[in-house]
């Protein structure tokens, strides 16, 4: 049974960046209520009422996974120790992006899925791509005569698949005997200890736990049998899964971990409804101190225009009030406006300017990447907020 527990509002497309504020655009801006469940059976927390993601993966995607230092460093390292510990034939990646992960593969090897064509048409240069969304029809199209699966990898893409049960369905029919799907995403435990609500939002359509993980994929005669914890999008699970009746055997570390989330309360309704008390709290919490600052003519920004961000501007209602504009080194997103609350978004050369007191930390996932990058603004007074765990003003 699904059980709401907290209310993000009215909230539009997390990836519909605006290329102008003129009255067409705006009038034609989607919006849709976020509200996130909880099932009290198999312990997966999801957006109650997902969006079409017809609307959502269009050839306008914005984000580039290549984007930052740490992920492209995390993607290496990923593929390093797939390549160490599994040896794979064939690799598929649902959800390639821009290749941030494939490219540490040789050609031969890779099968990419990316169903937004701006991004497919990147990896098609080198690597076979489809650009599809992920369910049995395409695994069918793909594996149908061909050599299956030894390793389908998947970093932020299932939990952004409304129909969980067609998509592991299509993915055991596609992994050879003894091959295995790696699957990265946040992870649902760092989400309630980091009180990092802005990781729902309409792409989010699950944000996963081991427990839910483990009870989900059963109901497609697989098995997850390892688990591993990352630091990654501020605290992600790493999933290892298998056909069910493979070699592998389930590990100590994830039996650890299923206990772990069992102590956090990952299993009950109540630890939900405390979470969304502490987080209407961390909203107003925001308000108040941007309304202070702002008082003492200090001028804040926000560092990232981040989808979570999207969230956390439209719950709290965060405009040109409070904040003069956005930066991001994404060339796609610069000289655009953020979704909802229309901020413009500038590069980080022109935004972090002199003039700036107090930048809002959008990519708070990348703190010590920015902190490092953005001494001269520390050194001269500048200072970051964030809302995670709880708001507050870095001092260092
Ligand atoms: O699952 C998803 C995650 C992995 O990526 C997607 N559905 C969409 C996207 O979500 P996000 O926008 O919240 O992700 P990031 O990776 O936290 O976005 C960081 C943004 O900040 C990028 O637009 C790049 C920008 N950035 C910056 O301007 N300066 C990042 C760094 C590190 C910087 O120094």
């Amino acid at each position: 049974m699904k059980k709401k527990f907290l209310n993000l509002g009215k909230q539009p497309i997390a990836n519909s960046f605006l290329s102008s504020k003129s009255k067409k655009i705006l009038s034609k801006e989607f919006f849709y209520n976020l509200s996130v469940s909880f099932n009290t059976k198999n312990f997966l927390v999801s957006i109650t009422n997902p969006v079409d993601p017809k609307i959502q993966y269009t050839d306008k995607y914005a984000h580039r996974a290549s984007e930052s230092y740490t992920m492209r460093k995390a993607f290496k390292n990923i593929a390093y120790k797939i390549k160490k510990r599994f040896n794979p034939k064939i690799v598929m990646e649902i959800g390639s992006n821009d290749g941030v992960f494939i490219k540490n593969f040789p050609k031969k090897n890779i099968i990419a899925v990316e169903p937004c064509k701006n991004l497919a048409k990147i990896t098609k240069k080198k690597f076979k791509t489809y650009p599809n969304f992920w369910n049995k029809k395409l695994a069918n199209k793909i594996f149908k005569i061909s050599k299956k699966a030894d390793i389908i990898f998947s970093a932020n893409t299932i939990s952004h698949i409304p129909n969980l049960k067609e998509s592991f369905d299509a993915i055991n029919f596609s992994l050879s005997k003894n091959g295995v799907l790696i699957i990265d995403d946040p992870s649902l435990c760092s989400v309630i200890q980091n009180n990092s609500y802005d990781q729902f939002y309409d792409e989010h359509v699950y944000v996963f736990s081991a427990l839910a993980i483990s009870n989900i994929v059963k109901e497609s005669s697989l098995m997850l049998f390892d688990v591993e914890k990352m630091t990654t999008h501020g605290g992600s699970l790493r999933y290892f899964i298998c056909k069910k009746d493979s070699k592998y055997k389930k590990s100590k570390k994830l039996l650890r971990i299923l206990n772990e989330e069992k102590k956090v309360g990952l299993n009950k309704f109540s630890t939900f409804v405390k979470f969304s008390k502490r987080i209407t709290k961390s909203k107003k919490d925001l308000v108040i101190l941007l309304k202070k600052l702002k008082k003492k003519n200090k001028k804040i920004i926000s560092y990232g225009a981040t989808y979570k961000s999207t969230t956390v501007f439209n719950y709290c209602k965060i405009n040109n009030r409070y904040l003069d504009y956005v930066t991001d080194t994404t060339l796609n997103k610069q000289g655009k406006f953020t979704p909802g609350q229309h901020l413009p978004i500038v590069t980080p050369e022109k935004g972090m300017n002199k003039s700036v007191d107090y930048a809002f930390l959008g990519a708070w996932n990348f703190k010590k990447e920015i902190l490092n990058k953005e001494k001269d603004f520390i050194k001269r007074g500048g200072k970051f907020i964030t809302h995670v765990p709880f708001i507050k003003i870095l001092t260092k």
